[in-house]
């Protein structure tokens, strides 16, 4: 018996609404950028990505896009924060110079603003370009895909203002964000995507920080598989957003977790920008602007908190 449209629809609909599967490694390594490439998207940054985002300063305006570093920002699992002063001595000499440092206990890969580097995440035991987890990882940290080799960035940077498409201070914690946003937002911006980017979404989730930080660590909006994969076909340089994770979390697919990782640092090597503060952008309908960020050299490691700024 022939199938009815209806049955077909359904099996269709059954399908899509599959989890995310990650391709095989057959399937996404050698990266586009080569067998043994550690540098992924940070391949685009160029001579000609500087003077592109040069280009784009007119008025000097400076928007700092860090959140500030404290042990009562939001941490996530058993992430921590510490800062001890250390009032360390009076020198002796007659100018009485005095001398203070702190320590600090933190993970700096992994807290504040943060960058994420291709160490961070896996599918299963590999890693982006299918380097083995085992092979590059030990006790004081990564061989390959550390977070020293990604250096500075400086590129065209583009806000998509998704909280202001939907005129809303926020998104709701459930929303997830679709490539059909995505493209509303840039239409109503008018502005459209370059290669190279560094693309900034923003969900308005950044309210909650410092505010409600369980609010803000718990449940968020974020952008979905979807338009994770729109994204990464557009070709950026990074993809951040004013959330915790970029991606929605808990995914709506019960069975996935934060696919959108994987889907951006392990299978299309585009690194991801956390908890960025962009409500300054979007007040001033600024969308398009010089972007620029620089790691910590972290030797080995996962990621680096940073301070990134966006100038025009
Ligand atoms: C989250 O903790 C949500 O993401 P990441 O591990 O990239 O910081």
């Amino acid at each position: 018996m022939t199938p009815s449209l209806p049955v077909l629809l359904t099996f269709a609909a059954c399908l899509s609404a599959q989890p995310w599967q990650p391709p095989a490694d057959s399937a996404r390594c050698p990266s586009k950028w080569g067998p043994g490439d550690q540098r992924g998207s940070g391949n685009l940054m160029s001579p000609q990505s500087v003077l592109r985002a040069a280009r784009l300063i007119r008025t000097g305006t400076v928007f700092e896009l860090g959140q500030v570093l404290s042990p009562s920002m939001p941490l996530f699992g058993a992430r921590r924060f510490e800062l001890t002063t250390k009032r360390t001595f009076r020198n002796p000499g007659v100018n009485r110079r005095g001398s203070n440092e702190e320590l600090i206990y933190s993970e700096m890969g992994q807290v504040g603003t943060q960058f994420d580097a291709f160490s961070h995440q896996t599918i299963g035991d590999t890693l982006y370009n299918c380097f083995n987890l085992d092979d590059i990882a030990t006790r004081s940290g990564f061989t390959r895909l550390g977070v020293e080799n990604v250096g500075m960035l400086m590129t065209r940077g583009v806000l998509i203002d998704i909280a202001g498409l939907k005129g809303a201070a926020n998104l709701d914690a459930a929303y997830e964000i679709t490539p059909a946003d995505l493209q509303s937002a840039l239409k109503r911006q008018n502005i459209t995507l370059e290669s190279g980017d560094a693309i900034l979404i923003r969900t308005g989730w950044s309210r909650h920080w410092g505010t409600d930080n369980a609010r803000y660590a718990g449940n968020s909006p974020g952008i979905g598989v979807a338009a994770a994969d729109w994204l990464a076909r557009q070709n950026p340089m990074l993809v951040g957003a004013d959330n915790a994770s970029v991606e929605i979390s808990p995914n709506p697919e019960p069975k996935a977790s934060l696919p959108v990782h994987q889907i951006m640092l392990v299978v299309n090597g585009i690194h991801l920008l956390e908890n960025l503060k962009l409500e300054d952008l979007a007040a001033q309908s600024v969308y398009e602007f010089a972007f620029v960020l620089q790691p910590l050299k972290l030797q080995g490691g996962t990621g680096s908190t940073v301070a990134p700024v966006a100038i025009r």
